[in-house]
């Protein structure tokens, strides 16, 4: 008995930290430096011409090999998910039927389905009968031992190969994952509690073909090569390496002030109207495209590194200023016959977020940098780059635990207070920076939710609402009084960008946004004067076919919300973009917007009549629609469009409008 019940706490423990190991990569799809070639493709439709007639053993096995073959073997030795060997000796036909229909809803209602389900494990959509099938079909195979083999550790890596696998795991997962692969918007994947439990043959599958919540199938894909898959699933087996730190000496050495104030034009030189150009990041090609939103001209092609992220506008709009993955920072001047970078530094070994400083009297004085690594935001001279002072953010989390990493997310200038606000991921805090104090200092720490990530203000600038996507969560600070105000449940993976304002036909303003883990457009009251009877609440819900939205957007000119879902599983979905239509509250239609790449991002020109979205492709295209009339107006192409992602329009971007 002593022995069934080791055996049952190990299956026990295998099954919950399986369970656990596959939910490392279906939280990590969604937020992957995903690239032009990347097609997650999880299959997860069924069709059996001959239905089965339930408790069918051959229907049963058939529609294993079909829908759980990919993740769980019988005696093969565990793949992604655990072995199933013995499996109906441990749970019984009732308990195994309602966690094969629904392990989600089950989770809820049962304490062992809960202690189980990490949101890995997909409903199947099977009928009842199908899945009697394949309990009947586990029945059959109850005598196939469960291997005992442990999973084998890591092999030898030599200095090479561990540099590269260091450089591959920072270029596609650390984004997710965390630098010392603790987790954040992924779940950990250190070797203690993680790896080596999966072992080498799981982490090659799992890299291989992804998993139905998003994870990319890096090898199916093309992206990472077998050997190139090989040698990761070893490396995430080891210690990850200490990244250094990066101080002040360092960024200042890395500074390069390439035209001084005193050479640049006082007053706008070119005709051009400079304040309707939109940026484009080109980012595999390390490239910020500025294109004239009037005659969609491209005006300039600027090198501003390695998978630049995003672009802000200073707040006169006189500067585009770049952020990359690589930390670097650039600073486009657009005040010259043809755009061109004035500066430039390095405050971060990785980065995704940067400002400027937008309360009157302090117009483009300041930029901040937010790092991903080091834990730290770096603030600069807002005309020449030149590095003031760096602030480690490094905290325990809201709960008190202990932290080594601390990645800076989204960051937003005030336009009523000299202040920052900035998302601390992995802690749950919000930040307050007050750049009128001497030193920049972090004035406050908000108690928000975990993890934080993406966010914008409401349509007054009071409210910071950001995403604590780990908790499913936005989160609404009242940055005039410095408090939380509410914590709202949206959906799964809630990932607003810098969200949507607008005037609901009943519900006053509101605010909203897509989801990474479901197809809902989710809206929440946010107008706490006019409406304070359902402000913070979500107020509606609108279904989107298709999950992995990244991005949602409007304009106070537009009756449009427009809404993309590039990381779907299902590659049509992932060239769909959806409009909503303000006044009568429903989704007016979804459509295809490329046959090719992802569609991403949209951004309005100045006017708010022309809205723009991304071809994430090789081949990338602008297509650019009629707001009014939803119609295609224009497509950009060309050579030199390598995989556009963001686009920023300086007069949107400067003034926050969104
Ligand atoms: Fe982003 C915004 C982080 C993947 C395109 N992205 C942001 C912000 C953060 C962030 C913290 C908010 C910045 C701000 O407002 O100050 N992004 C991350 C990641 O950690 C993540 C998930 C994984 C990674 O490894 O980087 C990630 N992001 C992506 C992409 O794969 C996208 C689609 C293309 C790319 O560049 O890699 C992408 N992120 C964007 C864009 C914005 C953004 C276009 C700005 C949206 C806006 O409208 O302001």
């Amino acid at each position: 008995m002593g022995d069934l019940m080791r055996a049952r706490d190990r299956r026990r423990f295998r099954l919950i930290v399986l369970a656990i190991a596959v939910g490392i990569v279906l939280a990590a799809a969604a937020c992957s430096s995903t690239s032009e070639n990347d097609t997650t493709t999880t299959d997860t439709t069924f069709a059996t011409e001959n239905p089965p007639s339930g408790e069918d053993v051959s229907a049963g096995q058939a529609l294993f090999d079909q829908r759980c073959a990919a993740c769980h073997t019988i005696g093969g030795g565990q793949l992604v998910g655990p072995d199933l060997a013995g499996i109906t000796d441990e749970f019984d036909d009732d308990w195994l039927h309602a966690w094969i229909t629904d392990p989600a809803a089950f989770a809820d209602v049962d304490a062992t389905a809960a202690e189980l389900y990490t949101g890995a494990m997909p409903a199947l959509g099977l009928s009842a009968t199908e899945v009697d099938d394949v309990i009947a079909y586990l029945h059959s195979t109850s005598d196939v031992e469960a291997p005992e083999a442990a999973p084998e550790g890591p092999r030898e890596l030599s200095t090479a190969e561990f540099d590269e696998a260091s450089q591959i795991y920072f270029n596609r997962c650390a984004g997710c994952h965390g630098t010392l692969r603790a987790g954040a918007t992924g779940p950990a994947i250190q070797p203690n509690d993680r790896t080596l439990e999966i072992g080498t043959t799981g982490i090659e599958t799992i890299l291989t073909n992804g998993l139905p919540g998003g994870m990319p199938a890096w090898g199916e894909s093309g992206i990472l090569s077998a050997d190139e898959i090989e040698l990761m699933a070893n490396f995430v087996q080891i210690e990850p390496p200490t990244p250094p730190p990066l101080e002040i000496d360092a960024i200042t050495e890395s500074w390069n002030l390439i035209v001084p104030v005193a050479d640049r034009p006082t007053e706008p030189e070119t005709a051009r109207n400079w304040d309707d150009f939109t940026g484009v990041i080109l980012r595999d090609a390390g490239q910020v495209a500025v294109i004239d939103a009037g005659t969609k001209e491209t005006v300039a092609i600027v090198d501003t590194g390695f998978a630049v992220h995003i672009l802000r506008a200073s707040a006169t709009g006189r500067y585009f200023i770049a952020v990359g993955r690589d930390g670097r920072v650039t600073m486009i001047d657009l005040w010259t016959e043809t755009p061109q970078i004035v500066a430039q530094v390095q405050g971060c070994f990785d980065a995704r977020s940067v400002e400027s400083s937008k309360f009157e009297g302090y117009e483009d004085q300041y930029i901040v940098e937010g790092c991903y690594w080091p834990p730290q935001y770096v603030v600069f001279d807002g005309q020449t780059l030149e590095p003031l002072v760096v602030h480690d953010v490094l905290t325990p989390d809201i709960n008190g635990k202990e932290l080594e990493e601390v990645r800076v997310a989204a960051i937003v200038a005030s336009h009523f207070d000299p202040v920052w606000v900035m998302g601390l991921k992995e802690s749950g805090f919000v930040g307050i920076v007050d750049y009128s104090q001497p030193d920049f200092p972090l004035t406050n720490k908000i108690a928000a939710d975990l993890f934080l990530h993406d966010g914008g203000w409401d349509h007054t600038g009071r409210y910071f609402i950001t995403a604590a996507n780990a908790q499913n969560k936005l989160m609404v600070v009242d940055v005039k009084t410095q408090e939380l105000v509410a914590g709202i449940e949206t959906g799964k993976t809630p990932h607003p960008g810098r969200g949507a304002n607008w005037e609901d036909p009943e519900y006053g303003w509101v605010f909203a946004t897509t989801h990474l883990g479901e197809g809902k457009l989710t809206i929440i009251g946010a107008d706490p004067e006019g409406r304070p009877d359902v402000a913070w609440t979500v107020v509606r819900e609108v279904e989107i076919p298709g999950t992995g939205s990244l991005f949602l957007k409007t304009h106070p000119e537009s009756p449009w919300v427009w809404m993309d879902t590039p990381l779907s599983n299902v590659e049509d979905e992932t060239r769909q973009v959806c409009v909503y239509n303000k006044e009568t509250a429903e989704m007016e239609k979804c459509f295809a917007a490329a046959d090719h790449g992802r569609v991403v991002h949209f951004e309005y020109n100045k006017a708010g009549d022309e809205v723009w979205a991304s071809v994430w492709d090789k081949k990338g295209e602008i297509v650019i629609y009629d707001d009014k009339t939803l119609t295609e107006k224009d497509r950009i192409t060309g050579d030199w469009l390598v995989t556009p992602t963001g686009k920023f329009n300086v007069f949107n971007t400067a003034n926050d409008i969104y």
